[in-house]
């Protein structure tokens, strides 16, 4: 191993070879603190072509390598194992924005980029740049497409995936792919970009990409609204749908449970709405029209809603403040759950059409076999994403009683999901969380293939091993 380190020696300054323990501290624990790892080195390197050799250098002595972001993502998949074997390699040196095209509505970046700063310089040029999640001033671009990162604006920009035109990546050779074309249409063969989009590391090093920008919208409206169940939940979804059609930008379901356990721990994020309701919503409009116009378009769709017995109590944000305030209530129940302790997360997609059933009989299920068991769900439910968490009945160590039980009750979730034809990762990835569970939900042959496609492109299994899918 020593004359590895060697290696990158003649590869990067001293300063961005860490390989003392206090160094490597910070890479080596996740967001949730669910994963602590080891690692020979943490990397920091500046461009692809030194991270082609980097990868050149693994390849010669046969060490693994953990491509990192911000270290954001929930399944594990940015954190090292315990062999003290792997090198982390971090973006955080990789974070030049390197052309606005106006014209092509295009955005060329290196991934280290982080998202919020990405947001930040598209709007000053007076675009949008739609990927919004709540990880957003720490996550990076690279780590958002190797997830294939969802948020809060997929109903209408789609994912990251869908906001990307081209990449450029390092193969598991040490090869660089210049694939950043910023073209919408290219159907020469197979598509390269979109394997790499999602594979969370495991099949290339993403190095840079070409992303979509968008007009910025002038008005936007944002509302909650109380409903009493999950069926009113979806009819008004597609009420939504069929009224506002693409301005509807934003559709967030969040449960009495939910919204309980912010209030508990941040008690200034009080509901607005009258009654404890079983569903709060929150609605966004956006449009490239007057303020007026969307106002009224929300106000028309809201008194039909009332009318139709849909929502009981409405509250249109009156500035943007308040908006922001209706978000964040959104986005702490993340914050909220990791005050409360460890918790089992489930990030899964089902049709709307079976979603009802779904939370009835999984909930039910549940509850029978974990008496006093807390249900944590909240989501996107305008893409029929669900964060159906978990946490343990009050008064229980979190830590022990996942112990003895996570693998049951994700089995449990996992085959209720199965049955609905769903899928056990909308948007998180899979990483080392999932992996038990994708090769027993994916499909045999989907799994296989899988596995072929992993062996061709990294034969020698250097890149983030035993993540997505074991060979
Ligand atoms: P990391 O965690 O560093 O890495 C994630 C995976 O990508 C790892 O497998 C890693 O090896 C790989 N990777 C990272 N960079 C590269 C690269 N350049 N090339 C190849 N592989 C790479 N996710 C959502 O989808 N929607 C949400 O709404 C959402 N909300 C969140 C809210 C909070 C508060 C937090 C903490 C997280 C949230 N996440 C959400 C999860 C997370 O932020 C996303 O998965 C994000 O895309 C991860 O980006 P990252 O830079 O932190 O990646
Ligand atoms: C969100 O939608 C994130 O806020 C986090 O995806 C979900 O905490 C979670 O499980
Ligand atoms: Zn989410």
């Amino acid at each position: 191993m020593q004359s590895f380190i060697q290696q990158l020696h003649g590869i990067l300054s001293p300063q961005y070879i860490l390989a003392d323990d206090a160094d490597k501290v910070p890479y080596l624990t996740d967001w949730r603190k669910r994963y602590t790892g080891k690692a020979l080195a943490v990397v920091l390197p500046k461009s692809a072509e030194e991270i082609a050799k980097i990868v050149q250098a693994c390849a010669q002595s046969n060490v693994a390598i953990v491509p990192q972001g911000g270290h954001t993502g929930f399944c594990g998949g940015a954190t090292p194992d315990d062999s003290g074997k792997q090198i982390v390699l971090s973006f955080k040196r990789m974070n030049q924005i390197l052309e606005i095209d106006s014209a092509n509505q295009t955005i060329t970046l290196e991934a280290g980029c982080i998202l919020q700063s990405v947001q930040e310089k598209a709007a000053e040029h007076g675009f949008l740049f739609p990927l919004s999640l709540g990880a957003e001033g720490s996550c990076m671009i690279g780590g958002n497409l190797a997830t294939n990162a969802g948020g809060t604006n997929v109903l209408r920009y789609g994912n990251t995936r869908d906001l990307c035109l081209g990449l450029e990546v390092v193969t598991a050779k040490g090869e660089i792919w210049d694939g950043l074309k910023g073209l919408r249409k290219d159907n020469t063969g197979y598509d390269l970009r979109d394997l790499f989009i999602g594979s969370e590391g495991t099949l290339g090093i993403i190095t840079a990409a070409v992303m979509k920008l968008y007009p910025l919208p002038i008005s936007q409206w944002t509302t909650l609204v109380a409903v009493d169940s999950v069926a009113s939940t979806i009819d008004l979804l597609n009420l939504f749908q069929k009224r506002a059609t693409s301005l509807l930008t934003g559709f967030e379901m969040m449960t009495r449970e939910s919204l309980e356990l912010n209030t508990k721990h941040f008690p200034h994020m009080a509901n607005p709405l009258q009654g404890n309701p079983a569903y709060t919503v929150l609605i966004e409009l956006s449009d490239h029209e007057s303020e007026e116009h969307v106002r009224q378009l929300l106000e028309t769709v809201l008194e039909e809603a009332f009318e139709a017995n849909l929502i009981s109590d409405a509250v249109i944000a009156s500035n943007l403040s308040q908006a922001k305030s209706f978000w964040q209530m959104r986005e702490h129940i993340t914050l909220a759950q990791a005050e409360e302790g460890a918790n089992l997360k489930h990030d899964i997609t089902i049709p709307l059409s079976a979603l009802e059933s779904f939370i009835k009989e999984t909930d039910d299920l549940m509850r029978a076999k974990y008496p006093g068991i807390r249900i944590i769900n909240f989501g996107h439910l305008g893409d029929g994403n669900l964060h159906y968490n978990i946490a343990p009945p009050l008064g229980i160590d979190p830590k022990s009683f996942n112990q003895a039980n996570e693998k049951a009750i994700h089995e449990l979730v996992y085959s209720q999901v199965e049955r609905c034809k769903g899928s056990i990762s909308a948007e998180h990835g899979v990483g080392q969380l999932k992996l038990d569970g994708l090769r027993a939900h994916k499909g045999a042959v989907a799994h296989d293939l899988m596995r072929t496609l992993k062996t061709a492109l990294d034969p020698q299994n250097i890149l983030n091993p035993h993540k997505v899918v074991s060979i």
